[in-house]
């Protein structure tokens, strides 16, 4: 790992690691993730033949267009692909999170997951947090969030405050009660006082990763031919544990 994601994360409370799988590590998500489209889709008539792999999210944005009522099968099936359960013991994982948390005492909190954010789904939208309000564990942790096909602005895109990690105690949350599952949010008040960034695009495979304070918010994707497909785990330091 580079000095350099150390030094950002210190300072910024993120890093944006491009290239961070391999090609061989994409090939085998996106094998098994094809294999998922495929064996659901053979049921309903849709293939992911001809798609790239660096738009695999296609296959399943058509197959819950035709079967909404399978959504949530297909989100539970992709949580449990052999490749995506694994991908935190992947060695650039493990080393970056040595480095980040300066400890070989590692744990993911609380699963491995897999985003599918389709067009519009104002219900899984995670507006402005910081990880350690929703999983707690311990504050030192690094969230990995990495997209496994590639996204535009249209998809909608991460929006991080550089240096959060350090002021997060300063910001006040909100709590709604509307549709949406993650009901943290701040006022716009609140929000005008963190300095965003807005990374435009990302390869598959790229990685952003962030510290546990480090505020954030995702962004309602505005494309109905397309998911944002992204993997994701929180790695925390397990000599810091809180609740024992
Ligand atoms: O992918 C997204 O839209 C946001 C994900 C996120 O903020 C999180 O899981 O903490």
């Amino acid at each position: 790992m580079s000095t350099n994601t150390l030094q950002e994360c210190d300072k910024n409370g993120y890093d944006l690691v491009r290239g961070f799988l391999t090609p061989e590590n994409l090939l085998n998500i996106h094998a098994e993730l094809r294999l998922l489209a495929d064996a659901v889709g053979a049921r309903i008539g849709v293939s992911s033949a001809g798609i790239p792999d660096s738009e695999i999210d296609r296959p399943f944005v058509e197959i819950v267009k035709r079967r909404p009522d399978w959504q949530s099968i297909l989100y539970q099936r992709l949580q449990q692909l052999p490749s995506i359960i694994s991908a935190c013991s992947l060695p650039q994982v493990r080393e970056m999170s040595q480095s980040l948390l300066k400890t070989t005492a590692i744990s993911v909190w609380p699963r491995v997951q897999v985003r599918l954010d389709l067009f519009e789904d104002s219900k899984n939208h995670i507006r402005w947090h910081h990880d350690y309000l929703y999983n707690r564990g311990t504050q030192d942790s690094f969230t990995f969030w990495i997209p496994l096909s590639n996204v535009d602005a249209s998809m909608g895109l991460l929006q991080i405050a550089k240096g959060s990690h350090i002021t997060a105690d300063s910001f006040h949350f909100e709590k709604s009660s509307d549709v949406n599952k993650f009901d943290y949010t701040l006022s716009q008040d609140q929000v005008d006082r963190l300095d965003i960034v807005v990374p435009q695009s990302y390869q598959a495979g790229d990685l952003a990763v962030f510290h546990s304070k480090t505020i954030h918010s995702g962004a309602l994707n505005q494309n109905p031919d397309r998911a944002r497909l992204t993997l994701l785990f929180r790695l925390q330091n397990l000599h810091t544990l809180e609740d024992l």
